[in-house]
């Protein structure tokens, strides 16, 4: 009976998996705000793994074909373009919550992603970290591709019969082609956790260059105001003093209880553009929104302008998933034609991308107004707006407002 289920079951599952990865991605008509273009398919899913990561291919020793060792989530990718093909470095979850990294290519960067044979085999530092996620990958000026990523462990102080607690810090490990990694020590800094830590492209005064996010403990950021910046002489060995909030978490925003730098910023003739995310307290628990800022070319972290509201934010399947109502970001890729393209995972599930230009972006961060804090001021604001259309569409008699 077995040898029955093997073949057909390998036949069929082998089919599927070809058609997931040749499938054509298209721009979702339906989504019109000009900023960006969403597009239909995620690039990237747990369907997306190779079967012989998940399946004991053996007939003998698996005559079902039962999956051994599935994949639970496939999410937040790091990314990297080199010489024309796009690299998303995908945190990579198991059935058992255990997350690992893994690179999968493209040619095009909205669809086609897939992983190569092997996982990365990231080196462990002395502390072995008990999981390993949310990877930001950059090319720095040092000539060595970054990546730097979250580390976890269970805390060591917490008390006996607490199995939650656990402390949050940065990994740092690099790489000329993304196979073979070198670890270097962990982060330092004077803050108890550090999360969304974002290296910088570039040398500034000489020193490496770090966005963090300094945390008080495992989940609340506490006193730990935003996203903060900090300087280190070294990079083998890092370790920061002073660690200056550049971007602050605010009462009734949607970074009101946490936000964090996406992927290193990128620079543009206006400044840095900046993309990252903001958290925000409901009775459905965290919502997670994706917002963008523009900083100082010459003093990265002065920020000079920041549109109000959120960039992206959890849209129809996308709110659902293994932690729903999320969007969360740690990869872009700029193209040598301008283009735009962000990565982001929806719900802790499954991979995005949305499409834009270096150019349309900038023009959203210069030109959309700033959240005046208060509904009185909202309102305000977009009377402002609404007055002037109307001027507008009065004079050029192409539309016709409603007056009442
Ligand atoms: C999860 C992360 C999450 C963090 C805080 C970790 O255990 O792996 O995805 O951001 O907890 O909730
Ligand atoms: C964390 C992040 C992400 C995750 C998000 C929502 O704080 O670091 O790993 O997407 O929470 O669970």
């Amino acid at each position: 009976m077995p040898s029955k289920v093997f073949t057909p079951r390998l036949k069929a599952l082998t089919a599927q998996h070809a058609k997931l990865i040749k499938r054509k991605n298209s721009v979702d008509k339906n989504w019109n705000n000009g900023v960006f273009e969403r597009y239909r398919n995620p690039v990237l899913t747990r369907d997306h793994a190779p079967l012989f990561w998940r399946f004991d291919l053996n007939e003998k020793a698996n005559p079902f074909l039962l999956e051994r060792l599935g994949i639970n989530a496939v999410l937040n990718p790091g990314a990297i373009e080199l010489d024309g093909t796009i690299y998303l470095m995908a945190r990579v979850e198991g059935l058992d919550r255990k997350s690992f990294f893994a690179v999968a290519a493209s040619k095009s960067p909205v669809d086609g992603f897939r992983f190569w044979d092997y996982p990365v085999t990231m080196p462990e530092t002395a502390e072995p970290d008990t999981n390993v996620y949310d990877m930001r990958l950059v090319k720095h000026e040092d000539g060595w591709i970054y990546g730097l990523f979250c580390t976890e462990r269970k805390d060591p102080k917490a008390p006996r019969g607490d199995t939650s607690t656990a402390t949050a810090q940065c990994g740092i490990a690099r790489t000329k082609d993304l196979k073979k990694w070198e670890r270097l020590p962990d982060f330092k800094s004077r803050s108890p956790q550090q999360r969304n830590v974002v290296l910088h492209p570039e040398f500034v005064d000489g020193k490496y260059a770090f966005y963090t996010r300094p945390q008080d403990d495992f989940i609340t950021a506490g006193s730990g105001g935003g996203i903060g910046w900090a300087l280190a002489d070294k990079i083998d060995g890092a370790e920061v003093h002073d660690e200056k909030i550049m971007d602050a978490r605010v009462y009734h925003t949607i970074k009101e209880v946490k936000n964090g730098q996406g992927p290193a910023p990128i620079k543009t003739a206006k400044g840095w553009l900046h993309i990252a995310h903001g958290v925000r307290n409901t009775a459905a628990g965290l919502r997670y929104v994706i917002y963008a800022f523009l900083s100082d070319l010459k003093d990265p972290n002065r920020v000079t302008h920041r549109p109000g509201g959120y960039l992206i934010a959890p849209e129809g399947e996308e709110r659902v998933g293994d932690v729903s109502n999320v969007t969360f970001c740690n990869a872009a890729v700029a193209r040598k034609d301008g283009s735009l393209f962000i990565y982001y995972a929806s719900s802790d599930t499954r991979c995005h991308v949305a499409a834009t230009s270096v150019e349309r972006l900038l023009d959203y961060v210069l030109n959309t107004p700033e959240d005046p804090l208060r509904s009185a001021a909202c309102v305000q604001q977009r009377c402002e707006l609404i007055a002037k259309n109307l001027r507008l569409m009065e004079s050029n008699n192409l539309f016709k407002p409603m007056r009442k």
